[in-house]
């Protein structure tokens, strides 16, 4: 019965794939398009599943003189053990930003509140039309809250995502922070602040010690702008040995629908040069691995929207494949793309490379939403994914009448591995929402390229949020989840292999907590 009436969902997304391909291809205008050649060395695959990382207690502060060009190295992980970018043999063969990301988007130390004070008091260049407003709100509330609204203004909004990169060569990853929200005619700019420790678990003391002044952190020595980095990637895309970072701009949500390029920030021996990936374009669910083995980082970019008066008008296009060469270009490769990934009837929202069935070659997932279904393309050891040799991640879909948009949980945002040591066995794990509603953790068994159904999903409406961002809390094997909402509250689960489920084991609301020199700060002009 299911058999049957997915074969026919497969058959319209096809019907309508032959219609909209042959309009769909104006997006990708305005990539670099220098190519080189291919640089096809073999190397030592990176196994995901087995990672190691270093106590945090460790890692102590240290001071140094080092060179400006020692900055951002990608050194400073080695706990990722096999994959140092900067390794003369440059074992990049499959690597996918994945797990690099999830330990530089790190909110284990993300004090909120500080952020949001010191992003008012002190960062004045990041461009807040309604400041004074700001101000008297954040003064009264002694810069604790955030919830100040106004028509267009949410203060929440504004603190988006982090980086955690080290911008001064000290040992200590200091922390980039994109922010969102609309003034005027322009997005926000960043901000970036230089830290003085790491986790420390037990610690509510203020891991921030300034801000760092633009030009100890970009080239042209000025804070870009950045309306919506949602998708952030960290990946040494210029093969320098230092951490670059991308992010697809997914522009702003409510009129007047701005939208902007997605950037990639390149690491130089001046600071991070900027510079403008796409043209302006609303991406949604950005991926960042190296697909084809070639040893050079490349790009997907998921739900592509060249124009924008409203949800109801606007121009859609197709996803994107680029690929990398190693010196920070990249150029258009669609052709390495299955049909469903390439087209934007899947509504792609979510998107990542991964490892799945673990034969050494990166798969892509994508994620749709609104009843569209959720796919991992296998890698065929080429690079080239299509759409008979794929997996339909067993979500809850649209099998009958007519659901509206967020009835299920199918809009995935996050997706990890788990490796059940007790049992031996893997699984893949998403967690997904009902189009950005309620947050469901599924678990699917692995066996070789065939998906297991989806183990106890948990919870249904217990959390209100949607798994805004996630970590392993330690553990890169997904054993130990660390969900965090919208303001940056995180959320542990932990795996019990004898109940095959997920199972929560507390709040932890530390980013709240932290202890800052609120009066300092707000004194100042
Ligand atoms: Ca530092
Ligand atoms: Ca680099
Ligand atoms: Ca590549
Ligand atoms: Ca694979």
């Amino acid at each position: 019965m299911f058999g049957m009436i997915r074969v026919g969902i497969t058959f319209v997304c096809a019907l309508m794939i032959s219609v909209t391909l042959a309009v769909g291809t104006a997006a990708a205008k305005n990539w670099n398009t220098n190519s080189s050649d291919q640089n096809l060395n073999k190397s030592a695959t990176f196994n995901p599943l087995n990672p190691k990382k270093r106590n945090a207690g460790d890692q102590v502060p240290v001071s140094s003189n080092l060179p400006l060009s020692d900055m951002m190295l990608a050194k400073d992980h080695p706990f990722i053990s096999g994959r140092d970018a900067t390794n003369n043999s440059r074992a990049y063969n499959n690597r996918t930003a994945f797990y690099e990301t999830r330990w530089r988007e790190n909110y284990d130390d993300f004090p909120f509140y500080e952020i949001l004070c010191r992003v008012v008091f002190e960062a004045d260049w990041v461009g807040l039309n309604n400041l004074e407003e700001i101000k008297s709100y954040l003064r009264d509330n002694r810069c604790t809250e955030a919830n100040l609204k106004d028509d267009r203004y949410f203060l929440s909004d504004m603190i988006q995502s982090g980086v955690r990169v080290d911008i001064d060569g000290d040992g200590v990853r200091d922390l980039l922070v994109f922010l969102y929200g609309w003034q005027v005619k322009n997005p926000l700019r960043m901000v970036a602040f230089k830290f003085k420790w790491e986790t420390k678990p037990e610690s509510l003391d203020s891991p921030i010690e300034r801000l760092f002044r633009p030009e100890e952190v970009f080239a042209d020595a000025k804070y870009p702008k950045v309306q919506n980095a949602r998708f952030v990637s960290t990946a040494d895309f210029n093969e320098d040995g230092k951490v670059d970072i991308f992010f697809s701009d997914g522009g702003y949500d409510h009129k007047p629908f701005a939208i902007y390029p997605s950037k990639l920030f390149l690491s130089s021996n001046d600071g991070y040069v900027v510079e403008d990936l796409t043209i302006p374009l609303k991406i949604h669910g950005s991926a960042v691995g190296d697909f084809n083995s070639d040893g050079h980082f490349d790009i997907y970019l998921g739900k592509t929207i060249s124009r924008i008066q409203d949800w109801n008008d606007r121009t859609d296009e197709n996803p994107t494949l680029l690929m990398g060469d190693g010196r920070g270009s990249f150029h258009k490769a669609n052709e390495f793309l299955s049909i469903l990934a390439k087209s934007k009837s899947s509504e792609v929202q979510f998107s990542e490379f991964l490892d799945v069935d673990g034969d050494g070659y990166l798969d892509l997932i994508i994620g749709g939403q609104c009843g569209k279904q959720s796919y991992i393309f296998w890698n065929d050891g080429k690079g080239k994914y299509n759409n008979e040799n794929k997996a339909i991640i067993p979500l809850d879909y649209v099998k009958w009448g007519n659901p509206k948009c967020g009835d299920f949980y199918n809009t995935i945002t996050q997706v990890f591995m788990l490796n059940d040591e007790e049992t031996n066995k893997v699984y893949f794990g998403t967690t997904s929402s009902k189009h950005y509603k309620g947050n469901r953790i599924s678990l699917f068994e692995l066996n070789g390229r065939n998906l297991g159904k989806n183990l106890e999903p948990f919870p249904d409406a217990e959390d209100a949020g949607f798994a805004y961002k996630m970590d392993y809390d330690g553990q890169l094997s997904g054993s130990r989840l660390g969900i965090f909402d919208f303001f940056f509250k995180k959320t542990i689960y932990k795996y019990d292999s004898s109940k095959r489920k997920f199972l929560k084991v507390g709040l932890d609301n530390r980013n709240h907590e932290f202890k800052f020199p609120r009066d300092k700060i707000m004194a100042k002009k």
